[in-house]
């Protein structure tokens, strides 16, 4: 073990990460001030933060190196079987204490810390969130390549080197506002870029982006070049590090400038900077498809690099086609990526020049399909004629799969053509659309849901007629999330606790968080882990107040609510149980009642203008509680601006209770509901989800489940009436009487115009009113166990208990053995 960060040096390189002499000898100082030297060219003395951060990131990134690139020499040695993990959105957060934790280099970056007087937070605040993503479905490709590597299995994540991140946001006059995230300004010190693995992509047209739209020049092919950037994957404890390969897009050098003519040596120089267009910018919408030409032309351009790197490496290890699927898994993260069914089939068929049937089997055998929602409006559909335009030759392969596709179809169920129409691969009446997911579901062998309701739903519901034909190839793995960054890196205090009481076996196997249910009877130590709550809410309020000069209390009940906003994750009836609780103390200044402080957070993607107006309220009633003289130090509502990874990991570990609230059969799994589990908060949610496999681990007298069941929001399609509920039920009255009467909107009546319309004039799908009085019981029940605090952290302490089934390891372990077939390959 070395012995400090600064004597580090490249000679002194530790035994385990395999360093040997390594020539270069201009300094005998270490990594760090030879890396502000060199590459900075600053002295130790006068360098900035920012100049810090990356001297130090860069000497991590120097251990890892060499075990980064044994990685990769053992596997083309041991030529295993691959994972492919396809994704349009990782959301990886900040890496730096990341990778210094799962290298287990804390305790040497501790010292060196200390001894140079370096302001740790201060440093890490210097690297910007890689926001490469916009919610749940990018954190979890983050989380799974962490399981992934940590695991040791040969797996590799493809996605888009986007230039502008997840936007950043900002609230003026309680509106929400979005700035570009400039996130690669600076040099990121993680990314390596590799000019000479780039690919060559064919399109069948040129393009330009005009008003945001793209414009299509037929009959003019024109080509992209993918250039890879790659960014290691530190698995736990370093023995493997995996890649993520990330595309960027530029025009080939080969570029054409004769057939500009003579004289235009500038403008087609000019023309160029149309295809790096193509990763500029993540698409803000979670949960929606907002079918814009450009997003159609980044989703093949990361199928196409993809694909063609992964063969490329095939080829370079084997001979015969047929053993593909042998040594190749590719996961497709939702239908973004779901054209690798074309696109694979196109390689066979033409590069690798196999009958039609050899390709189908070997398609189907390497891609499996993951489905992340069940909302219509997030279900992919692009027009017919954009692939006519611009993949023609795809366009073909896939109206062959969906004439064979019908033919089977009628074979098995004759007569059905009712069936054949709504299973095709084609939509027609009106524009004709290829239907994405029924292309996924017939191109692979495996369709999955995220967690069991919602993969019952799936079959049940959406994809119906096609889990009819397919029986065998429905399959649910539920989420989890990474212990490393949501327990032992977040929260210090909890994760040191825990290791005391039972040793560090659950940072990579969290079952062993069982063994904590004994020390429920153990005084002393449900007395610690309430001391390790107290101290994360104290660092969160620091922070708060330094970061954002918003002041908070930390003896309150920090009840949070942080995810994108979104009608159907129900921020409003959230809203609605606050002004019922503001209500009873404005009635009854004597309420006994304790203090708490309501924290919301998260994006509205920038088109949705009723999500944008949902911020606006919750600001307001943010705004109007704080000035009312009434409830001051009794309730408070906090809206912290620009929800990110970042954000995320200081405020879950603060959090004593989660709200998980949607509209049950809307939210396929969530995942924030899992990190608050992992960190001791209690939930108060709906049986939707993920949350009710977690109640069910935890038993559901360990949690406060409320309101309708999937089955009964469908049941009640067609007679539901929000009118009801306003008649019948005195307390939803008051709080709509009070919401309505403008007292949170003055002078915007415009707004309680809105909120009127979403609440009781709509019919109001997500039926926030139907579920207003269960929420508030099952918040009475809440308070009063805050009232007894050990009752409390034994319920908190048999929650984090229980959250073991909730790792992505497990759910890595699933993917593994029954869709993937893959094993470990362990680096010597
Ligand atoms: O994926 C998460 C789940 O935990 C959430 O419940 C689910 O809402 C989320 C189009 C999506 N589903 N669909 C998306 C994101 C971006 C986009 O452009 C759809 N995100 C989810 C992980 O399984």
């Amino acid at each position: 073990q070395p012995q400090d960060f600064k004597s580090l040096s490249s000679l002194h390189l530790p035994e385990q990460y395999g360093c040997g002499p390594i020539q270069f000898r201009a300094s005998n100082d270490g990594l760090y001030e030879r890396h502000l030297l060199f590459d900075n060219v600053i002295a130790p003395e006068i360098a900035g933060n920012r100049e810090r951060y990356e001297a130090i990131a860069r000497s991590v990134r120097d251990v890892l190196s060499q075990r980064w690139q044994r990685t990769e020499q053992t596997y083309g040695r041991e030529n295993p079987k691959r994972v492919y993990y396809l994704s349009m959105e990782f959301l990886i957060g900040r890496s730096l204490s990341n990778n210094i934790l799962n290298l287990r280099l804390d305790p040497v970056t501790r010292r060196f810390f200390d001894h140079e007087h370096i302001d740790e937070p201060a440093i890490l605040a210097e690297e910007p969130d890689a926001g490469l993503g916009n919610g749940g479905l990018g954190r979890l490709a983050a989380c799974f390549l962490d399981s992934m590597a940590t695991m040791q299995l040969p797996a590799m994540g493809y996605g888009l080197r986007y230039e502008y991140g997840i936007f950043k946001q900002t609230i003026v006059d309680g509106w929400q506002r979005e700035q570009p995230d400039n996130w690669l300004r600076r040099p990121d010190p993680w990314e390596v870029a590799r000019p000479q693995e780039a690919v060559e992509i064919k399109l069948g047209c040129s393009f330009e982006v005009r008003g945001g739209n793209l414009r299509i020049a037929v009959g003019r092919p024109s080509n992209l070049i993918g250039i890879p950037y790659d960014r290691p994957i530190v698995g736990y404890g370093g023995r493997t590090i995996n890649t993520l390969r990330l595309w960027a897009a530029a025009t080939p050098e080969s570029f054409d400038f004769q057939t500009f003519g003579a004289g235009e040596f500038v403008s087609a120089l000019a023309q160029r900077l149309t295809a790096e267009t193509v990763t500029r910018v993540l698409y803000p919408d979670d949960s929606t498809s907002m079918g814009q030409g450009l997003r159609f032309v980044q989703e093949y351009f990361l199928v196409a690099c993809s694909l063609a790197d992964l063969v490329r490496r095939f080829r370079s290890n084997n001979t015969d086609w047929h053993v593909l699927p042998d040594k190749v898994a590719i996961q497709l993260n939702d239908t973004h990526p779901s054209m690798a069914v074309a696109e694979l089939m196109r390689i066979l068929l033409d590069d690798a020049n196999l009958g039609w049937d050899n390709a189908w089997d070997i398609t189907r055998a390497c891609l499996a399909y993951t489905n992340h929602t069940l909302l219509p409006e997030a279900l992919e559909k692009w027009p017919l004629r954009w692939f006519e335009l611009m993949l023609p030759r795809h366009l073909e392969i896939i109206l062959e799969i969906d004439r064979r596709f019908r033919e089977e179809i009628l074979t098995r169920f004759p007569d059905d053509q009712g069936r054949v129409e709504r299973a095709s691969l084609i939509e027609h009446g009106g524009e004709r659309l290829v239907r994405m997911a029924h292309l996924a579901i017939v191109g692979s062998h495996s369709t999955n849901g995220v967690a069991e309701i919602h993969s019952r739903l799936l079959r049940e519901t959406t994809v119906k007629d096609l889990a009819e034909i397919f029986p065998r190839r429905f399959n649910n793995k539920t989420n989890g999330v990474t212990p490393r960054r949501w327990l032992l890196m977040s929260n210090p205090e909890l994760a040191g606790c825990i290791s005391d009481a039972i040793g560090e076996g659950w940072i990579t196997n969290l079952s062993e968080l069982e063994r904590l249910k004994s020390l429920v009877v153990d005084d002393s130590f449900v007395d610690q882990v309430r001391e390790a709550k107290r101290m994360a809410k104290y660092r969160f309020a620091g922070w708060l107040k330094s970061s954002a000069g918003i002041v908070v209390d930390p003896s309150a009940i920090f009840d949070s609510q942080v995810k994108r906003i979104h009608e159907y994750k129900r921020q409003l009836l959230n809203a609605l149980r606050i002004v019922a609780l503001y209500n009873r103390l404005r009635e009854d200044p004597g309420l006994d009642m304790a203090p708490r402080t309501f924290f919301f957070s998260g994006k509205a993607a920038p088109a949705y203008n009723v999500a944008k107006l949902i911020i606006k309220f919750l600001n307001n009633l943010a705004g109007t509680i704080d000035a009312d003289p009434q409830v001051r130090g009794r309730l408070k509502v906090v809206f912290l601006p620009d929800y990110c990874v970042s954000v995320a990991e200081r405020l879950i570990p603060a959090s004593d209770v989660s709200n998980q609230i949607s509209t049950a059969g809307y939210e396929a799994s969530g995942t924030s509901n899992m990190k608050f589990m992992l960190n001791g908060a209690l939930t108060i949610g709906t049986r939707d989800g993920a949350t009710i496999e977690m109640a069910q681990a935890a038993g559901e007298e360990n949690f406060f489940l409320f309101g309708l069941t999937a089955d009964e929001v469908t049941g009640s399609r067609g007679w539901y009436s929000p009118h009801w509920h306003y008649d019948n039920e005195a307390e939803t009255r008051a709080v709509l009487d009070l919401i309505l009467s403008g007292h949170f909107c003055r002078h915007e009546p415009g707004l309680v115009d809105a909120l009127r319309n979403i609440l009781l004039t709509s019919g109001d799908v997500f039926r926030h009113l139907a579920d207003l009085t269960s929420y508030l019981e099952a918040d009475q029940s809440l308070q009063s166990l805050y009232g007894d605090p050990r009752a409390w952290t034994r319920k908190a302490l048999l929650n984090v208990a229980s959250s073991g089934k909730f790792s992505s390891d497990r759910t890595i372990a699933d993917y593994a053995a029954e869709i993937w077939d893959a094993r470990p390959c362990p680096v010597p």
